[in-house]
């Protein structure tokens, strides 16, 4: 573990402590929600364009090798801030969790060291925030349209808009006014920790109004594994995540013209709450766009509409099932692509604004997402699964004066090693139990020092991972497992499987061949059961 230890004689002038702060960088962190490296042009050019995005790789660094440590939403924010694994920080799971806020948290640890904190947007730990200087939070998962937030005092209000313009509009607004001494702000003197966690591009994926018509003449080649039969892959069959059995015609796809000529789903009525939000005026502009759509869906498929068989049954190429199968998945594509657009749009005004406010060159600016997202391979929507697309988080950086690298990164890295970097940045200690690692010597470049490049030689060879959550929505059973540079070894476990998966990446980059048992696998497999053991030992889980 790489430590930095800053010590501050109590005699320094006051001056000279002020200087010293004034120089430390800020960090500014955005989260988004199931954005997946798939839908960033940085990182895969096939879907859309993220010009701001790929920006921040452009001025600073893109991680190829990014991943979590559990690939869902309060869990993955869990290790963020603490820096543990699940098991150590208590929160395992969306659907039982409360974050026990009186932990020892990365915010709390950098307000002690004199950083001044706020969180705006999407929150999703039940508990209220804790070691933020300022939040302004989502219920919940929170709305598209027209917000509701919930202020510090425990009151709600709802802003007028598309969630993440007045994420964005509230943590620029938050910088202008600590900025500002005139409105009772710290000024440029104390740095700050600002984490914008969107809300966008979580699913049912509602574009802005203005973004509606985008994308609408792009197909989108299905990914080679669309059609996935899940043959030895036991729990893969088991999910409820498919686009053609388990998408909402109505929810997901937004086939809805009024209740009366729209089928009833299961999630019918929690679409006409989302769409329910906007203005006359604005759902008028909505439907002028979705109910011809939907019009002309029903006009040839009927009202009478059923969810399609399993996936790989669907791939009889002419037939009906093939086409509704392919008609999902563009919709979902082209709905996703649009909500990334707003997102690419809005993290473009943000650091537009740290430059012209002269803020950029002494901040850390982090992008990523709280998990990756399956975009039809296997035929899924969703995350949870250790495979890569959801395992896997686009990570990219644009970093402060003093961390000269560029370029990419290929080391392994993971969630939990946010909360010791921004904590060696700001020159405070790294606690001893926390599990992550700080990626500091990978962004120093020409200013590394020994110990640094000594950290990078000895860097990590493995990844940990573990998923809690079921029985729950989508049926992905609990799994943990390892991930090295070139395999993966699984072990899906409880209720009514108990299951090992082996991936050689280099040879099946898609994990379509499970290789676990297979003659010739003994002594790698034997391998990765141990050093499985060793991280589950060093990680103190006690599932093993
Ligand atoms: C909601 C979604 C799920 C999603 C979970 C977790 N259903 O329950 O599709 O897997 O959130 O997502 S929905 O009908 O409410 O859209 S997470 O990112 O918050 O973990
Ligand atoms: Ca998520």
């Amino acid at each position: 573990m790489n430590k930095r230890f800053v010590l501050i004689p109590v005699s320094l002038a006051a001056f000279a402590a002020n200087a010293q702060q004034a120089t430390r960088p800020n960090i500014v962190y955005i989260m988004t929600d199931d954005h997946t490296a798939q839908m960033m042009s940085c990182y895969d050019t096939r879907f859309v364009e993220t010009p701001n995005l790929d920006r921040i790789a452009r001025d600073g660094v893109r991680f190829t090798h990014s991943y979590v440590a559990n690939s869902l939403s309060g869990p993955s924010r869990a290790c963020m801030l603490t820096g543990k694994h699940s098991h150590k920080n208590g929160f395992t799971n969306n659907e039982h969790g409360i974050f026990d806020g009186s932990q020892q948290t990365m915010p709390k640890l950098l307000q002690a060291a004199g950083y001044e904190t706020c969180l705006i947007g999407k929150w999703h730990l039940v508990s209220t925030p804790t070691g933020f200087n300022h939040w302004e939070i989502l219920p919940a998962q929170g709305d598209y349209y027209n917000p509701t937030f919930i202020h510090m005092d425990g009151t709600r209000s709802a802003d007028s808009g598309y969630v993440t313009r007045i994420i964005t509009d509230k943590a620029i607004e938050w910088m202008e006014q600590r900025l500002s001494p005139q409105r009772g702000g710290a000024g440029r003197g104390a740095p700050f920790a600002l984490f914008i966690h969107h809300k966008a591009c979580h699913r049912a994926w509602l574009p802005a109004l203005e973004d509606l018509r985008l994308y609408e003449d792009k197909t989108f080649a299905l990914p080679p594994e669309f059609h996935d039969d899940y043959a030895t892959r036991e729990a893969a069959g088991k999910t409820e995540m498919e686009i053609g059995k388990d998408m909402d015609i109505v929810y997901d796809t937004k086939m809805f013209v009024s209740p009366k000529e729209t089928p009833r789903t299961r999630l019918s009525d929690s679409y006409q709450n989302m769409i329910g939000r906007l203005s006359p005026a604005e759902r008028e502009q909505y439907d002028a766009f979705y109910v011809p759509l939907s019009r002309a869906f029903y006009e040839k498929w009927g009202t009478d509409y059923n969810f399609l068989p399993h996936q790989a049954q669907s791939s009889v190429e002419g037939s009906r099932d093939a086409e509704l199968l392919e008609w999902k998945y563009q919709r979902y594509m082209r709905d996703y692509a649009k909500v990334v657009h707003a997102l690419d749009q809005e993290v473009g005004r943000l650091l537009d604004y740290l430059e012209k406010a002269g803020l950029l060159d002494n901040t850390l600016v982090v992008y990523t997402s709280d998990q990756g997202f399956y975009m039809g391979e296997h035929g899924w929507f969703d995350k949870r699964f250790m495979y890569e697309e959801s395992l896997s988080t686009p990570l990219v950086m644009r970093l402060p004066k003093g961390c000269e690298r560029r370029g990419i990164i290929d080391e392994m890295v993971q969630n939990i090693d946010y909360a010791p970097t921004f904590l060696d940045l700001a020159g405070a200690p790294i606690p001893e139990d926390i599990q992550g690692v700080s990626l500091l010597p990978l962004l120093k470049g020409e200013a590394a020092t020994a110990a640094d490049k000594q950290a990078i030689k000895n860097w990590r060879d493995a990844i940990y991972y573990h998923y809690y959550e079921y029985p729950a929505e989508h049926n992905v059973r609990r799994h943990y497992g390892i991930r090295t540079d070139r395999y993966k070894l699984m072990h899906f476990y409880g209720h009514d499987v108990n299951k090992w998966e082996l991936f050689d990446l280099q040879n099946d980059p898609h994990e379509m061949h499970n290789l676990y048992g297979q003659p010739g696998m003994e002594k790698l497999q034997e391998q990765l059961h141990r050093r499985l053991e060793e991280l589950q030992i060093q990680y103190d889980d006690p599932q093993r």
